[in-house]
């Protein structure tokens, strides 16, 4: 019999047969009658950076979103293959200092109020690049990464990470609880929206969790994505967009508890969840109810809601793009900053190109020397910001927006200015 492990590595290897599928049920109720709100257009997945000479190949897929007035649950209308998504993943986690940082202060956090003792199984969904995982190391646990990403396999094993290259599922928790026992810890930070299958998933944490044990999961809140408009934050990696009251309707579903529940503000407002076996069957803690009352309160589970926030939507871009021509027409030079994915759906939406974006710049070393996904807008260490001097730089990475700030504050002195987006369209 082959290793355990070799058995995970497998499953992935499946040829695709169809690249996109419509999601027609609700992926948390399964009401046949999620409404659709707003069209963001088609577009290549925003994480497909090609090379200039694979421009002919990109493919393109349409980004819908849609609302299920049953549960309140925001999603997309269609699944792309996670194959083509997350086999060969360019962003890396350790890009961003404010991420290392705030990775290092949860594990630092995790491991005292759960008392985790040296031995006990850490496991990270969605590991990436191994960062959050190697904090734990000092606590002397045993750490192990599951993610899709072939490529960053190793990249992960140089910092110490044992990882499996697999996409996490009731059938990876059972081979990895057979193999390497139940987690005392498993996390999740930014990977519950990318879940295709939410049954699934929250079923192989209710299998692999251990009696005692604690599921942290973290990722953007729909409060915060819908009151600042952050609408580049829907794209094809994101299949669901959280508010609390659908959440509860899938952990009541495999008999998981949220016990704790924070607002973090992270990639634009995030939330961060404390998530356990049952032990007070419907008795939410008060941060939970306050939440709660909060969604109701500005209307998050009404279609109305969805179609505002459509229209001001379509506002946003036609106000950008006024900016943005009225400072071509003066004869500036604009550039962006930070070839985010987020930032591709900016660019695809409003039909930004190389004629308004002279080129990006980004620090992740595998995304320079290649072009933004269906815009074709090259990209640049973040070093020629300096050198060049253009006059504008538009903030892609909006959400490292303070890191981004502070590191450039000479680009600022001789002159150059930054535009923001979010939570409006500001120049600084
Ligand atoms: P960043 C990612 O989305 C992917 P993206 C993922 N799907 C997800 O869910 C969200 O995060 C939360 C660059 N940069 O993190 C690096 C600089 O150049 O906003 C990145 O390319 N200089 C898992 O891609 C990009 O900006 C800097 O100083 O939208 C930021 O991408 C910093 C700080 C970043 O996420």
């Amino acid at each position: 019999m082959r290793p355990p492990s070799l058995i995970i590595n497998s499953l992935i290897m499946k040829k695709i047969e169809k690249e996109i599928i419509e999601q027609k049920n609700c992926r948390i109720c399964g009401s046949s009658k999620p409404k659709m709100f707003l069209s963001l257009g088609s577009m290549p997945p925003p994480n497909m950076f090609p090379q200039k000479e694979q421009l002919k190949n990109e493919s393109f897929y349409p980004l819908d979103v849609s609302f299920c007035k049953n549960c309140g649950l925001v999603q997309l209308k269609h699944v792309v293959h996670p194959d083509i998504m997350f086999r060969d993943y360019i962003y890396v986690t350790s890009a961003s200092q404010t991420m290392i940082k705030h990775l290092a202060n949860l594990a630092e956090k995790t491991a005292k109020r759960f008392k985790v003792q040296p031995n006990s199984l850490v496991v990270d969904i969605g590991s990436n690049d191994g960062t959050f995982l190697s904090h734990f190391k000092k606590f002397k646990v045993r750490t192990l990464g599951i993610d899709p990403a072939e490529n960053l396999k190793d990249v992960a094993k140089s910092k110490g990470i044992e990882n499996i290259v697999a996409l996490f599922s009731n059938r990876i928790a059972n081979l990895v609880s057979r193999k390497y026992g139940k987690a005392k810890v498993i996390t999740a930070i930014n990977v519950v929206a990318h879940a295709g299958n939410l049954d699934d998933f929250f079923k192989g944490i209710k299998t692999l969790l251990s009696e005692n044990g604690v599921f942290i999961a973290e990722f953007p809140y729909l409060v915060d994505l819908v009151e600042k408009d952050e609408f580049d934050t829907i794209y094809h990696e994101h299949l669901s967009y959280f508010s609390i009251k659908p959440l509860l309707l899938i952990l009541e579903k495999y008999n998981l508890e949220l016990f704790g529940v924070k607002r973090i503000p992270i990639h634009g407002g995030s939330i961060r969840l404390l998530i356990r076996h049952s032990r007070n069957k419907q008795k939410y803690p008060h941060p939970v109810k306050e939440l709660l009352n909060l969604e109701e309160k500005i209307g998050l589970y009404n279609l109305d809601t969805y179609r505002n926030f459509a229209e001001r939507v379509e506002k946003k871009k036609e106000d950008l793009l006024k900016l943005l021509r009225s400072l071509k027409s003066q004869g500036k030079k604009i550039v962006g900053y930070g070839a985010a994915a987020k930032g591709n759906i900016l660019l695809n939406f409003c039909g930004i190109g190389p004629e308004t974006l002279s080129y990006i710049v980004d620090s992740i070393p595998a995304k320079q020397g290649k072009v933004t996904p269906g815009t074709h807008i090259p990209i640049y260490p973040e070093k020629k910001l300096l050198e060049d001097m253009p006059e504008y730089a538009l903030l892609l990475a909006w959400n490292f927006a303070d890191e981004i700030l502070g590191k450039n504050t000479q680009y600022k002195k001789q002159g150059g200015k930054f535009i923001l987006i979010v939570p409006e369209i500001k120049i600084l």
